[in-house]
Formats: structure tokens, C-alpha cells, sequence
């Protein structure tokens, strides 16, 4: 334990998320008087800034303020600390460099075999332990989530690793089957499935190298015996523009680099793709990052079981979308056109002349009759882009859906989960546009999770159980998600109702209707001077800028019914396959989806909402100490502005105020149940509710819910050192008496 707890043992304490039934809660540390003068305190605080470094727990701040936790955050940074618990959260601020040994398999396993982790030192593996103890369930099992959150950069992806790792190590059934092949081994087809999503679904950006263009929430699923017997992968809206627009100075997504970069000579002839050949949807090739990797990615599909076949088809598949970004419709330079566009054609295995004529020409249905119709140049471009981010789409989905299938496992053979969310972190770009609003959209909703399930229902709890409190204020972004998702007027359903209505002037109508209908709304606001139409949405980590322009387009996806079509002829058994399975019912005969994009999402996510809240959660905060993404640096500025928008202050408020730390009832009556004994009570149970606000019957157990008041656990604590002492006393007597 730190120097700041005073060295006092900890009995069997755990860091709770909340409502978990079956454990006591505590608080034993200084609570913030913030009735005093807050600038007397900070001094106060302030002297005992040598020790900063060592207050593992951000409740034993005092006082709580974000200069406070800030400095205490900066000063374990400094020392190359990089996890704070912050109640029932964990703060893990990003190092930028990989830190030897952190996460060895050693000290997996001495996370894993401690019998009290939580007085180890702060670690993502003390939330993946506790997650893993929980499952089992003091009194029956409990599925477990694992939501890590942050702005892009932070750190998301990689702890999402870290927990996958961890949980492949200490759950894997490989002490059992030891002769078992490592390939064909469970655990390594789960993690395997890290580098093949990371390779199609992340990208180079402004914000971050490897940074997820899609969300995902991973089901670890576990047998009776905790081993971890499969895995099941929810994907969330690919970016999937990107594939054929990439924003000034990022990158497509690694897989084409990695193609680039990694293929043989052999590959390259068979891809189409010669050495020193320009592509224009492959911008900024010249930069290399550490996940232009090109052997994992394939290493991981062999194992997963995609056979050299499908590699192919695959590949050939993806530099097929890159020929078709050279095709250009200007007619200045219709001589290249054949070539680029015949490329494109025989990767696809689909006739030239067909795909020429499908990107050229519209078919007009006019009643029994179709009419065709030459496409303008900027049509043509548009069905070129739509047709690379339908195949590219498509082929992700297939993707998830084979790993899927690789690694789930029967029903029969799983009791229980733990869920790991890894989304897209917050954005915020000068101007943003419909991918930006969904991605913070997907950040809003996880953390209006956070504030109904902590904030808000920790404190009716306290209330419940009859505890005098104070309610501590927070910010809920409820009126934000309202403004964005709500179903009578909100920023969704006027952009589905102008996708709907599919008219001319949609974009401007979609404005106008914003300001009319939202103008009394403090979440949206507008620059009527403005030379980009744009809104703007006040978001629980910050104003959002999102450009107008495109935006309804967007989010009617339409896919020409021509593209489909022609695409199922494909003799790539793969692209064949994909087109053919697809869903064509939800299409309009002018290829626009009943379904929007928006309300797509917004369904996928409350569907996710709706699992969160059947497991119990586990939130780690990750911050970003600094946006340039430079080693051991730490911007105050910066980190602030995260903490801020996280509401960390106000959690450690709740959490330290309130009862942060649960004790499991049997770890109650194994620590305290002597003084049951040596003193004036008649059973172990009598005892806890002389120390305790209630019990409540739960199943056939008591389970003690709150402890009253702080002191008693000291009171508690004092009785049995007494008693220890006495015993000692009286060994030691028997001791010398015997000598
Ligand atoms: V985004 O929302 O997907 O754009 P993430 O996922 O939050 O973002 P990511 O996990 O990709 O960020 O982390 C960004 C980079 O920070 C990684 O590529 C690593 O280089 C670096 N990083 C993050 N966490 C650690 C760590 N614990 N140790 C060392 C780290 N490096
Ligand atoms: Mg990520």
C-alpha cells in the first residue's frame, strides 16, 4: 500500500461499480471538508507535494479539486505511474513508449494469484482481476463490462488489448490440453482477431497512428470453470468514406499499406500493384507506423482459417478498390481511363464493359419501362466512391462475421461473459462532418451510461438506505443526447426526414429546419456569418463544429441498384458471396436504404446499452497527456480539459464520500467474525448488524449492504487488533511459561 493509506491492511476491499450486490462499502480516508476555505486547503495540500506521487487512490486527495487531481496525476506521471484509481474508476494516463515488464506475463499472473489485488499497485489488471473474481459471483454469476473510454489517442485500444491478453493468460485452458496445438488454441484465435480488425477498421490520423475507424464490443465468454472457451465480436459503423476520401494528411486504412509495403513480388504481379505505381487513395504511403505489419496480419488469418484461396480473393478484392480510385471521369484524360478502370475490372472478376457501363450510365425505372441515362462527371466519381465503400464495407462485415465464426462458441459450452468495449474516443476537427457526429454521438451515450449508473444511481442508493446525503452536482449530458437522437425533434430525425423526403435542396432545407426547430435549444447553436453552413453542439468533452454540407447524403448511403447487380455476377467467389447475401429488401429501386445510417446506429447502440445494463460495468478512464503524442510528456492544459469532461472530480466526490470500496460478506465475518466471538454477540450475523445501517435478505444469505458510518469499520478494526493483541499476550505468556 501506498505511504498515504498509513500502511493500514485492507480486508478483502474492492473497488466497486456501483449497485454489485453482496458487498459493504467503506470510506477510510479524508473525506473533503469543503465547507472551508478551499484556498487553505489547497495549502494544506499543497505541503504534502513530495508525497503526491504515492496516493494510489484519487478519494485520498484532499481536497478533491481538479487542481488537486491534477497535480497528484501529474506528479505519478512524472514518477512513471501511470494508473490511478479514482474510486469506482481507473484512471490510466498514456505513456506514449512502451514500458518494459508492465505487462509481462509475470505480472499477469501476480495480479491473477494475489489473494487481495487491489493492494497491489494500481494496474488495468486489478480491474481485469476484479472483473474476472466478479463473474463468478459471490452469490450467483454476473456478467462482467469492461467500458474504457477517452478522446481519440488515449489509450482505448491498446488497454483493450492488454485486458484480452491478460484474461487469454490467466483463463486459458492450455494448462488442461497442454498437447494442443498453439495455433489451433482458442486464446490465440481471440487475440489473433486484434490485428485482422485493426488492419481493415483503423487508420492513420491526425489524432492517433492506429486509430479504431469503427467500435467494437468483444464477449469473452467463459466456461463454469472460468476458462475462457470463446469469443463473440459486435462491430460498430465502419468509417468506411475513408476507403475513398481521405482527410488532408491522414491515411486510408493500414491494410493497403501493409500491401504496399509488405507483399512479395509474385503477390504484387498477381494484386496489379508494380513497384513505384501511384495510387490516389493511398495518401502519406511514405510514412511507416508501427502497424504497417503486413506478416501479422496474414499470420493471424491463417490461424483464424482463412485459407490461401480467400487471402486472394480478398486482396485482390482491396487492390481492385484502389484501382478504381485512379479511374478518372475528366474527359481530358480518357486515354488513362481504360486502363485503371479494366484493372479494376479484373481484380473485381467482373467484365470491363460492364462496370464502365454501371459507374456511366443511371437506369431510370419510369413505370414498366427503364430508361438509361448518361451520369454526369461528378455522378460518375460518386458512384465510383460509392462502389469502393460498398465493397470495402461488405467486405468488413464478412470479416467480422468469419472471426465470428472461428471463434464462438456453443451456447452449450459457456455460462457467462466479459465484455470489453473499445469505441472510437471523441472528435474534434475544425470542421466534422456526419462520421465525426456519430463517433461523438457513440462517446455521449457511453457516458450517459457512466452518469445513470454511477453518478446518478450511486447517490439515490445512499439515499435508499436511509444515509444522510448531500447530493453532489454533475454534469448530465441527457439534454445533449436528447438534442442529437431525441424522437420528436432532434439533429437525427430532421436529417432523417430530409433523407427521407430525397429532395434537391436537401442540405438547405436541413439547415433551415435546424434553426427553426432547434432554436431554443442551448446544445446547438450556429455561426450565421459562417462561409461553411455548419452547426455547432455544446458535447459533454467540448463544442463540436459539423459542416452541413453532405451531411444528408451521407446518411441516405444510397447504393445504385446497378452496383449491386453487377457485383453478384463477380466471379470472385468472395465478392460474389458477400453481394449476393446482402440485403437488398431495405433498398428503394433508387438504391437508397429505408434504413438511414443514423438510425442504423442509434439502433446498434441501444442494443449495446441494453447488454451494458444487464452486466455490471467497470469504467477506466483513459486520458491523453498530451495531443502532439509525444513520450512522458505531460500538458496540464490538456489533461484538465479530459478530466473535466469525464466528471472525474465528481466521481471521487461520490466515491469518497460515499462508500467506494465493498467488502465481500464472507471476507466481513473471516476478518471480523473473532470479535463475534470473544465479545457480547451471539452470532457473526448479529455482530455485522450492530456494525451496519442494514441486511438485507438476498437469496438464502444475508448480504450486508452499507456500513453506517465510516468510524465503525475503524471501530471494528480497533476491536480486533485488540483482541489479536490480547491472544498474542496470552501466547506469549503460555510461551515463557513453558521455557
Ligand atoms: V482512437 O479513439 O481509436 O483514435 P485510442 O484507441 O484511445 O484512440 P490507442 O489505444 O490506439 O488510442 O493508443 C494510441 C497510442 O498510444 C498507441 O498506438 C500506443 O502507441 C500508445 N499507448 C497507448 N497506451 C499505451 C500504454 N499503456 N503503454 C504504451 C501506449 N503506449
Ligand atoms: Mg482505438
Amino acid at each position: 500500500m501506498s505511504s498515504a493509506d498509513g500502511g493500514r491492511v485492507r480486508p478483502g476491499f474492492r473497488h466497486g461499480g456501483g449497485t454489485v450486490k453482496g458487498f459493504v462499502h467503506k470510506d477510510q480516508f479524508p473525506r473533503p471538508n469543503l465547507n472551508d476555505s478551499l484556498e487553505g486547503e489547497i495549502q494544506a495540500f499543497l505541503t504534502d507535494e513530495d508525497q503526491l506521487h504515492t496516493y494510489d487512490d484519487l478519494t485520498k486527495v484532499n481536497p478533491v479539486t481538479p487542481t488537486t487531481v491534477l497535480k497528484c496525476l501529474q506528479a505519478r506521471y512524472n514518477a512513471r505511474v501511470f494508473y490511478t484509481h479514482a474510486g469506482c474508476t481507473l484512471v490510466a494516463l498514456n505513456p506514449f513508449q512502451p514500458i518494459p515488464d508492465l505487462y509481462s506475463v509475470d505480472v499477469m499472473k501476480e495480479y491473477h494469484c494475489a489473494p487481495q489485488p487491489q493492494e497491489l499497485k494500481p494496474h488495468i489488471f486489478i480491474v481485469a482481476e476484479e472483473a474476472y473474481r466478479n463473474v463468478q459471483g459471490q452469490l450467483e454469476p454476473v456478467n462482467q463490462s469492461l467500458v474504457v473510454s477517452g478522446e481519440s489517442g488515449a489509450g482505448k485500444t491498446w488497454t483493450s488489448r492488454c485486458l484480452m491478453k491478460y484474461y487469454a493468460t490467466v483463463a486459458a485452458s492450455s494448462s488442461v490440453v497442454k498437447s494442443q496445438d498453439i495455433v489451433g488454441r482458442i486464446e490465440r484465435r481471440v487475440l489473433d482477431s486484434n490485428p485482422i480488425m485493426e488492419a481493415f477498421g483503423n487508420a492513420c490520423t491526425l489524432r492517433n497512428n492506429n486509430s479504431s475507424r469503427f467500435g467494437k464490443y468483444i464477449q469473452l465468454q467463459l466456461d463454469r470453470s472460468q476458462l475462457l472457451v470463446g469469443a463473440s465480436v459486435q462491430t460498430y459503423l465502419l468509417e468506411k468514406t475513408r476507403v475513398a476520401c481521405q482527410p488532408a494528411n491522414e491515411r486510408n486504412f493500414h491494410i493497403y499499406y501493409q500491401m504496399i509495403k509488405g507483399a512479395t513480388d509474385e503477390q504484387r504481379k498477381d494484386w496489379k500493384m508494380p513497384c513505384g505505381q501511384h495510387f490516389v487513395w493511398l495518401p502519406n504511403a511514405e510514412k511507416t507506423v508501427e502497424e504497417d505489419c503486413f506478416h501479422e496480419t496474414v499470420e493471424a488469418m491463417v490461424h483464424l482459417g482463412i485459407n490461401a484461396e480467400r487471402q486472394r480473393e480478398i486482396f485482390r478484392i482491396l487492390a481492385g478498390i484502389l484501382q478504381l480510385g485512379n479511374v478518372n471521369f475528366s474527359p481530358s484524360t480518357d486515354e488513362s481511363q481504360p486502363y485503371f478502370l479494366q484493372r479494376a475490372a479484373e481484380l473485381f472478376s467482373i467484365p470491363t464493359e460492364e462496370l464502365q457501363l454501371a459507374l456511366r450510365v443511371r437506369t431510370l425505372k419510369a413505370g414498366k419501362q427503364s430508361v438509361l441515362k448518361p451520369c454526369s462527371q461528378t455522378e460518375c466519381s460518386m458512384r465510383r466512391d460509392c462502389l469502393a465503400k460498398v465493397i470495402y464495407a461488405q467486405l468488413f462485415e464478412w470479416l467480422v462475421a468469419f472471426i465470428n465464426n472461428s471463434i464462438c462458441a456453443d451456447k452449450s459450452m459457456w455460462c457467462n461473459f466479459i465484455g470489453i468495449l473499445d469505441v472510437y474516443g471523441f472528435e474534434c476537427f475544425q470542421l466534422n462532418n456526419l462520421e465525426q457526429l456519430c463517433i461523438n454521438y457513440a462517446n455521449e451515450k457511453l457516458q450517459q451510461h457512466f452518469v445513470a449508473h454511477y453518478l446518478r444511481a450511486q447517490q439515490e442508493e445512499y439515499v435508499s438506505e436511509g444515509l444522510q446525503w448531500s447530493f453532489v452536482k454533475y454534469q448530465d449530458n441527457q439534454s445533449c443526447l436528447d438534442l442529437i437522437e431525441g424522437s420528436t425533434v432532434s439533429v437525427f430525425s430532421l436529417l432523417n426526414e430530409e433523407s427521407r423526403l430525397n429532395r434537391a435542396s436537401d442540405c438547405k432545407m436541413f439547415r433551415v429546419r435546424l434553426e427553426k426547430e432547434l432554436c431554443d435549444n442551448v446544445n446547438i447553436s450556429w455561426d450565421k456569418f459562417s462561409k461553411v453552413p455548419h452547426f455547432t453542439v455544446a458535447h459533454y468533452a467540448g463544442k463540436v463544429n459539423y459542416q452541413i454540407q453532405g451531411m444528408v447524403e451521407k446518411n441516405k448511403d444510397p447504393v445504385p441498384p446497378e452496383l449491386n447487380s453487377l457485383l453478384q455476377k463477380s466471379d470472385n467467389s468472395l465478392l460474389h458471396q458477400i453481394f449476393t447475401d446482402k440485403e437488398t429488401d431495405n433498398m428503394t429501386s433508387k438504391g437508397l436504404s429505408k434504413v438511414t445510417v443514423v438510425s442504423k446506429f442509434k439502433n446498434s447502440l441501444e442494443s449495446l446499452m441494453k447488454i451494458l445494463h444487464t452486466t455490471t460495468p467497470h469504467y477506466t478512464r483513459c486520458i491523453k497527456p498530451n495531443h502532439d503524442c509525444k513520450p512522458l510528456t505531460f500538458k496540464k492544459e490538456e489533461v484538465i480539459m479530459q478530466l473535466e469532461a469525464c466528471g472525474i472530480v465528481e466521481t471521487i466526490h461520490i466515491s469518497a464520500a460515499g462508500f467506494p470500496i465493498r467488502i465481500p460478506f464472507t471476507s466481513f465475518l473471516q476478518r471480523y467474525g473473532l470479535i463475534a466471538k470473544y465479545s457480547n454477540f451471539q452470532s457473526e450475523s448479529d455482530c455485522a448488524s450492530k456494525y451496519t445501517l442494514s441486511l438485507c435478505p438476498f437469496m438464502d444469505k444475508f448480504v450486508l449492504t452499507l456500513l453506517a458510518f465510516v468510524s465503525q469499520l475503524d471501530l471494528l478494526e480497533d476491536q480486533r487488533n485488540k483482541i489479536l493483541s490480547q491472544c498474542a499476550f496470552v501466547i506469549q505468556c503460555c510461551w515463557l511459561r513453558y521455557q
